[in-house]
């Protein structure tokens, strides 16, 4: 018990002044710890427990040390986690409505999810997988964050200067999409590849056309910074065999100007289960060996600007022929059923999980790109794509054990995967692939998270297993389950689990964490600014110019105010059949000092932070008096905050 006294004697100088040295503790000292050992009894905590919560616990005005972003699964939204506390900070409203942040209810977050329609439907929800940091020069920069919807193949742009969506982009080039999103070193393009292959542009063809009419592709959105959005003209695809492409990552450093995709489908299997054919699951993975896509993506961008594409669905389309021809897509061998591909921090080598297969294959760029250059290649697929040898591209295997998914690195050399079906944390040596540690999780992890552990200067240090079950972990709340994030101390010899946290929204397939002091969010939005269009509305309002203006027949134009502890005007009165625009500015100045708009009946919910404009179009429908009020109780009149929207019959 020596060390946890140690440790409590710690825990308790920061309460009060003790003195644990020299030995014998002063009876000041000794009474705490007597307490704190009573405590643990009490609690049947262990000596580990304790050491695990000093190293987590973080007292009340104390922020944490990194910031994850996770996905929210197919609650469409992310989720802004504090590390060591695990503590929830955030939830982004990105693909689905969400009132509190009043997203998806202005004309404003309203335009934003439009920008993400397919067809005449709109979308509500979304399947998100991968959240992607911007970078710069390889690091997280602390500025963007994108994030794919396998759903609907859609990508998202947040600016973390607010933690606000800004844009939602989609291609009916396809309809699905999962190695997304991934950036390329200075963010220059978010990556997004089709998971589920269809005819290119969507439209007709029977599933016994697979092979002939169905295709992947890996599309390149090309981000403009200045602007801070996605440049859809100036974004560009290249066609893939309907493989199935997984996951993805673009190289960095000697690798920068390439990126990798896996693959699951050579059998080109497409289901039918009840027409003969195998299922999909059993067809899909007959072969030893699946295809790691390359694609050389400089050389791409360098054909799109030769005119060397076809535009398909509007999406300029480098064909499967000009890929394979101009030496932009080869193949590589990869073992079996591959999930992850992660490229490590130097950018010199490939880790491929295979499913079904027990180890990390790590595969060489210098050995690929040789290939590529010299054209060694082992033969060529049916769709005429050049395929470099197995051997040929593997640095070596390291065996794991079973279900290795997908690999983090940290600053000592050394990669971390996770094992699916072994459901543990496997630590391995990257220099000489071996084997060095494990660590239990619970339970059936996926991805999981190193502290800036897809960069080029990973952190380590914290690790969170993102598991898919929690079972035994938790309070019983029903047969919906929570998922389970479990944070894993990396700086101790062997891994140690340190914290269990629940995370019940939708499915968190992947994360990244950020140090925090890489962001700086603004506090206050400047006087009336759109937070959509990252300037002033110019239908801004200011105090004393408050107005109903009346625009011919039925048209009413209501330019309004909120400031502690008032709106103005707080009568609308309006006519039944007129169209409604209410044009609202939050006047505060103030850190914290938001106020919502609800209006009753016309499922209006807004919420101004400090100086924001929001805009709301609706058509008064219903003949009335219709309470309006603040909902975010914003000083001690906050009640009093409120008013009539008056519908005169
Ligand atoms: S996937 Cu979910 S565990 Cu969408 Cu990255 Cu591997
Ligand atoms: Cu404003 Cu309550």
């Amino acid at each position: 018990m020596r060390s946890i006294k140690i440790a409590l004697c710690i825990a308790a100088a920061g309460a009060a002044a003790v003195s644990c040295g020299g030995g014998k503790a002063s009876s000041t000292g000794g009474g705490q710890a007597t307490e704190l050992t009573a405590l643990m009894k009490a609690r049947g905590l262990s000596e580990a427990d304790v050491q695990a919560a000093l190293k987590t616990y973080t007292p009340t005005g104390k922020a944490d040390e990194y910031m994850v972003f996770a996905s929210g699964g197919h609650s469409g939204q992310v989720i802004v986690i504090g590390v060591p506390s695990m503590r929830i900070l955030k939830y982004i409203a990105v693909f689905t409505p969400e009132p509190w942040q009043g997203y998806g209810f202005d004309d404003q977050t309203k335009g934003v999810l439009a920008g993400g329609k397919r067809g005449t439907t709109d979308l509500t929800w979304a399947d998100t997988h991968h959240p992607a940091l911007s970078e710069t020069g390889g690091d997280y920069d602390g500025k963007y964050l994108f994030i794919g919807d396998k759903a609907n193949a859609r990508i998202a742009v947040i600016d973390l200067a607010d933690f606000a969506t800004k844009q939602i982009v989609t291609t009916e080039l396809i309809g699905s999409d999962h190695g997304a999103a991934f950036v390329t070193p200075d963010t220059d393009y978010i990556v997004e590849t089709t998971q589920y292959a269809t005819p290119l542009g969507g439209g007709y063809a029977d599933p016994k056309e697979y092979k002939d009419k169905y295709r992947g592709a890996a599309v390149f959105w090309r981000f403009d910074r200045q602007k801070g959005r996605i440049d859809k003209d100036a974004s560009f695809a290249v066609e893939f065999p309907p493989y199935v492409q997984d996951l993805a990552d673009a190289g960095k450093k000697v690798s920068d100007g390439y990126a990798f995709f896996n693959s699951i489908n050579t059998e080109l299997s497409y289901g039918g289960n009840a027409e003969g054919n195998p299922p999909m699951e059993s067809g899909m993975s007959q072969n030893d060996m699946d295809f790691m896509h390359v694609v050389n993506w400089r050389k791409a961008e360098e054909l799109v600007k030769a005119g060397k594409f076809e535009t398909i669905a509007g999406m300029k389309v480098i064909r499967l022929a000009t890929a394979a021809e101009e030496g932009v897509l080869a193949f590589v061998p990869e073992p079996k059923s591959p999930h992850g591909v992660d490229i490590t921090p130097d950018g010199a080598d490939i880790v491929v999980g295979g499913k079904l297969d027990t180890h990390a294959t790590v595969y060489s760029f210098a050995k690929i790109k040789d290939a590529m250059a010299n054209k060694t290649y082992e033969g060529k697929d049916p769709y005429g794509v050049p395929i470099i040898a197995f051997k040929t591209a593997i640095r070596g295997q390291v065996e794991l054990g079973l279900g290795p998914l997908h690999t983090q690195f940290d600053d000592k050399g050394n990669a971390y995967t996770s094992l699916f079906l072994e459901t543990v944390v496997a630590k391995w040596s990257v220099a000489d692939l071996k084997l060095l540690d494990k660590v239990s999780t619970h339970y059936n992890i996926g991805h999981l998270v190193s502290a800036e552990g897809d960069t080029v200067s990973p952190d380590g240090r914290f690790l969170i297993a993102m598991n898919k079950w929690a079972l035994d972990r938790f309070n019983k709340v029903g047969p919906l389950l929570p998922q389970n994030f479990q944070l894993v101390d990396l700086t101790t010899p062997k891994m140690t689990v340190l914290y269990d946290m629940p995370l019940p929204l939708g499915e968190p397939h992947y994360a990244q964490m950020i140090r925090a002091d890489k962001l700086a969010p603004i506090e206050i939005y400047p006087p009336g600014e759109d937070p959509i269009t990252d300037e002033i509305s110019p239908l801004a309002v200011v105090g004393g110019k408050e107005r109903v203006e009346r625009k011919g027949a039925n048209e009413v134009d209501v330019h309004m105010t909120a400031i502690r502890s008032h709106f103005t005007p707080d009568i609308v009165r309006v006519k039944l059949g007129d169209t409604v625009r209410l044009h609202i500015t939050n006047l505060e100045q103030a850190y914290d000092a938001t106020h919502g708009f609800a209006l009753n009946s016309y499922n209006i919910n807004l919420s101004l932070e400090p100086g924001e404009h929001a805009d709301v179009t609706f058509k008064a429908d219903k003949a009335g008096v219709f309470p309006m009020y603040c909902t975010e109780f914003c000083s001690a009149l906050h009640l009093e905050m409120a008013g009539y929207l008056v519908v005169e019959p």
